[in-house]
């Protein structure tokens, strides 16, 4: 039975985040501000839209953080469930509904799907062998477990696959094999686990894959990623597991074991959408999004998830199909982005490098890392987030095109117009090419976006500020006010006109500054297919202009730069770091002295730091540097050493800290400070 609707209904998801950390700027350009931006435009071409999505909060990687925080799974997820929805909250991300995957209404829902392919008798049980940590008590998944390769002799092999030389074997033929939970040698212990025929449904996969790419044009990297697993071939798999935290296994005969994490994952954006209208009082209403007709389903994600989404999920859906009377659509389109790296290097949680959105728009403000990210992601290649990119997205772009063609045209209308939208007197050429890219605009911009080519159409975005700019630099409205007044006016409508459609095209990717420019245009924001072709009333009112994006000091950047090509506690990448090229005047900012050390002292309660007291020259200062693992406080004493002295002072463990001192970590982790000749003057300037 497949619902009839009125009108197309479509749904849209993003990637369940798991609970056990903070999100990054990667997790945004990957699988939420895609989305976002898309779900924007839509609701603007008044699609009948939601967005959907929520916490991943089972799994290994939630127990996990929870044995190393000593916490329960419970508390890591309701802390990071509530923290992530905050952090998307701020950044913006419009979803109808942020929900959890702990929720009843998930259980029931996985449990439903798992029931019905048992009942359908398309699941089937099987014994194998799987190494079990006596000391952890639990069976470890394949990627806890590390020994030596029996082909090549690896010693850091998976279980069953070296990434060496690329040998697949029996997990039994791993030869010492190492827990990395608890670090002991597991043993080999039977267990039983229920397999979904994924093999059996890959011709259908296939030929949906083949079709939905016809209609809808699929990435590349997506279908070449798709094209590779079926080439290999669809094998069973396993969708229970041996753990305790997770959705038991609705059957007697499996005590101990619960729903693989992925297998109940997918199912989330189901039970998500029944959470929704579940709050909306409309129990029945999820089904038009999944069951309907006319029903799109799009489903965003970054590239490691893609086989999970693009095959796993299809197959649960046409298995499940296959037994209900109830069907399910499958996604229309997957369109995975690749990877946004950190500073040349990969985000990474556990090493913790790459900075958090919450930590991030403490500093920076929301629209300009939306503006940031959406101008590069990775959704062809991955790309790279630079700090001084970062800063000239916002102060050449945002602040020195978008937000300057707005102010100077307020600044303009308000002393030669009483702050009101003069009438258009007769057109000229310039006007009438103006407006015809004002009009041209939102359709171009629309149809990228609708092809997932978010990048291209923020690009085109900004090349209409740009022309507002050539334009009112071209139109010379300056000297038409003093001899030609309703040149002048017809000059500041267009300039008007043209930034009533920037807010517009603009507010998916910028809505908060959106808002404020459709504030000081004093109205609101048009449908998109009616945005360019605004006609202000006569006289019509502007409200007080404000400054939209204030610029990015270097100095501000610098100390993120610097905080960043410090992090001591960061393990070294095997790929050579990429770090961005500076100017001589910005090593020249860096104000380098020799420092002589006077005294020092271990920091109470921190293993690291020493306080220490330093001369420059006649000044003294202190300094609280992450040395005490490295030096004994009496052997400092009355070194030479160099200092920067003009970092901004900070807080450690409560004691401020006037410099850093520099030193060079070694191999073994050690720091060495960079010491210089004990008779050259404290004071002195490095160059
Ligand atoms: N939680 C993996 C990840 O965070 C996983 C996605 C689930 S989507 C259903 O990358
Ligand atoms: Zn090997």
């Amino acid at each position: 039975m497949v619902l009839k609707l009125n009108k197309e209904k479509i749904i849209v998801t993003s990637a369940l985040p798991y609970a056990n950390g903070p999100i990054h700027l990667g997790h945004l350009s990957g699988a939420y501000l895609p989305a976002d931006i898309f779900v924007r435009y839509n609701r603007l071409i008044n699609s009948d839209i939601i967005y959907v999505c929520g916490s991943d909060e089972h799994g290994v990687p939630i127990t996990l953080t929870a044995d190393k925080e000593k916490l329960t799974p419970k508390d890591i997820i309701d802390r990071y469930h509530e923290s992530n929805k905050a952090a998307f909250e701020k950044f913006g991300i419009s979803f109808d509904i942020y929900s959890r995957t702990s929720i009843p209404t998930h259980h029931e829902t996985a449990k439903d799907f798992f029931k019905s392919y048992y009942n359908q008798d398309i699941l089937s049980e099987k014994k194998s062998l799987q190494f079990y940590d006596e000391k952890a008590g639990m069976f470890l998944p394949d990627r806890y477990v590390e020994g030596t390769c029996p082909k090549c002799g690896f010693e850091e092999a998976r279980s069953d696959e070296c990434e060496k030389c690329g040998a697949l074997y029996d997990t039994s033929e791993l030869l010492n094999p190492k827990s990395k939970i608890s670090g002991s040698t597991p043993e080999l212990k039977e267990t039983s686990h229920w397999y979904f025929p994924l093999g059996k449904f890959q011709e259908r996969l296939e030929k949906y894959m083949k079709e939905a790419n016809e209609k809808f044009n699929w990435k590349s990297n997506v279908l070449q990623y798709c094209i590779g697993w079926f080439k290999d071939g669809l094998n069973d798999r396993a969708v229970t597991r041996d753990l305790d935290w997770g959705i038991k296994v609705p059957l007697d005969s499996a005590k101990g074991k619960v729903l693989y994490v992925w297998f109940e994952a997918v199912l989330g954006y189901i039970s998500a959408t029944k959470e929704l209208f579940k709050q909306r009082g409309n129990e029945d209403g999820w089904r038009e999004y999944w069951q309907g007709e006319n029903t799109r389903y799009i489903a965003f994600i970054g590239k490691d998830n893609i086989v999970f989404h693009t095959i796993i999920f299809p197959a649960m859906l046409m298995a499940w199909n296959d037994g209900n009377n109830d069907k399910f659509i499958l996604p229309e389109n997957v369109p995975a982005n690749e990877f946004l790296n950190f500073e040349g290097k990969k985000f990474s949680k556990s090493r913790g490098w790459g900075i958090d959105v919450e930590q991030f728009l403490k500093i920076f403000p929301t629209d300009s890392l939306r503006y940031a990210l959406a101008s590069n992601l990775p959704e062809n290649k991955d790309t790279d987030f630079y700090w001084k990119e970062f800063q000239a997205k916002n102060n050449s772009e945002l602040a020195d095109i978008l937000g300057n063609f707005v102010n100077r045209t307020f600044i303009f209308a308000k002393k030669h117009f009483d702050e009101k939208v003069p009438t258009r007197g007769e057109l000229k050429k310039i006007d009438i090419d103006m407006l015809a890219r004002i009009a041209e605009a939102p359709i171009k911009i629309g149809k990228l976006i609708e092809s997932y080519k978010i990048r291209d159409a923020v690009f085109e975005m900004m090349s209409l500020a740009r022309a507002g700019n050539k334009y009112f630099n071209d139109s010379e409205p300056w000297l038409s006010v003093k001899e030609n007044k309703e040149r002048a006016a017809t000059t500041v409508n267009i300039c008007l006109q043209t930034i009533s459609t920037l807010a517009e095209v603009f507010s998916p990717v910028i809505p908060f500054s959106a808002e404020k420019i459709f504030k000081m245009l004093n109205v609101k924001i048009a449908d998109w297919n009616e945005s360019g072709k605004r006609e202000f009333e006569t006289n019509h009112q502007l409200n007080k202009s404000e400054i939209l994006f204030n610029k990015i000091e270097d100095k501000t950047i610098e100390i993120e730069i610097m905080k960043w090509s410090n992090p001591a506690s960061l393990e070294e990448e095997v790929e050579e770091e990429k770090v961005p090229e500076i100017t001589f005047d910005d090593f020249l900012k860096v104000d380098l002295k020799v420092a002589e050390i006077i005294s020092a002292e271990k920091v109470k309660k921190s293993k690291k730091l020493l306080k220490l007291q330093v001369k420059i020259g006649k000044f003294e200062r202190q300094v609280v540097a992450g040395i005490a693992e490295s030096y004994e406080p009496e052997e400092l004493i009355e070194k030479k050493v160099i200092m920067v002295a003009n970092l901004k002072p900070a807080k450690l463990f409560g004691i401020e800290s006037q410099g850093m001192i520099l030193a060079i970590e070694d191999e073994s982790g050690k720091l060495n400070i960079v010491a210089v000749n004990a008779s050259l003057n404290s004071g002195l300037k490095v160059r």
